[in-house]
């Protein structure tokens, strides 16, 4: 057995623990209880409705970039959607919409939260909104621009509670670290005195530098984000 790999495989290991016991869980505040129920129009004139084309659904968070009925079809088109969340305790959302070629609004319980004018590239914006306790009626419309510009149009939708995604990327990094600590606790009972002197040597340093691009690199993303 091997006394400095079992000590170093323990200290990753009880950091990746007490990483992922702190940022590892989460406790949703909302849930999705059906999907986008999405209706294509024809647009005639920039934020005129004309005919209805079809109907169609999309996933709670949803990218379409392109979206394919726009790249059919040589007239402008856009779509309305509804759909409904329940909300498990009063909390912020955050809610982030892109678009492309054309108009994007996210209506919540009758309200325009976001408008978002998006001629050409794609524009992203992101706001939070304070949901109380219950259910709340959200609704996605998004209209190409007449003349159509491009036939890239993009909208995409997607809501989180705030701080989830630093919290998926610093659990993921402490799952990395509970594997890396197994790993070398592991390998420290295999290890016998006739292993050769540098071969340990070189295992140790590889586990360091395992160890420290790992923290490095999560604590890195953490402070971009
Ligand atoms: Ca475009």
């Amino acid at each position: 057995m091997r006394k400095d790999y079992l000590i170093i495989g323990l200290i990753i290991l009880v950091i990746g623990i007490i990483t992922e016991v702190g940022f590892g869980f989460q406790f949703k505040s909302f849930e999705a209880t059906k999907n986008w129920q999405v209706t294509y129009y024809i647009v005639p004139e920039s934020g005129i409705w004309g005919d209805d084309i079809g109907t169609d659904t999309f996933p709670i968070n949803f990218n379409y970039d392109p979206l394919n009925i726009a790249t059919e079809r040589t007239e402008a088109i856009g779509f309305k959607s509804n759909t409904e969340i329940n909300v498990l305790k009063d909390t912020n959302i955050e809610f982030s919409i892109v678009a492309d070629d054309g108009v994007i609004r996210l209506i919540i319980d009758g309200e325009v939260l976001i408008n978002l004018e998006a001629p050409d590239p794609d524009k992203e914006e992101t706001s939070a909104k304070f949901l109380t306790v219950g259910a709340h009626f959200l609704e996605v419309q998004y209209y190409q621009l007449v003349p159509v510009l491009e036939d890239d149009a993009h909208a995409s939708f997607r809501m989180l509670m705030p701080g989830e995604e630093q919290r998926t990327l610093l659990s993921s990094g402490g799952i990395s670290l509970i594997l890396t600590g197994v790993y070398t606790t592991l390998i420290s009972q295999k290890r016998n005195k006739s292993q050769p002197k540098n071969q340990v040597q070189k295992d140790i340093i590889y586990v360091i530098f395992i160890f420290i691009y790992l923290f490095i690199t999560f604590y890195t993303l953490l402070f971009l984000l």
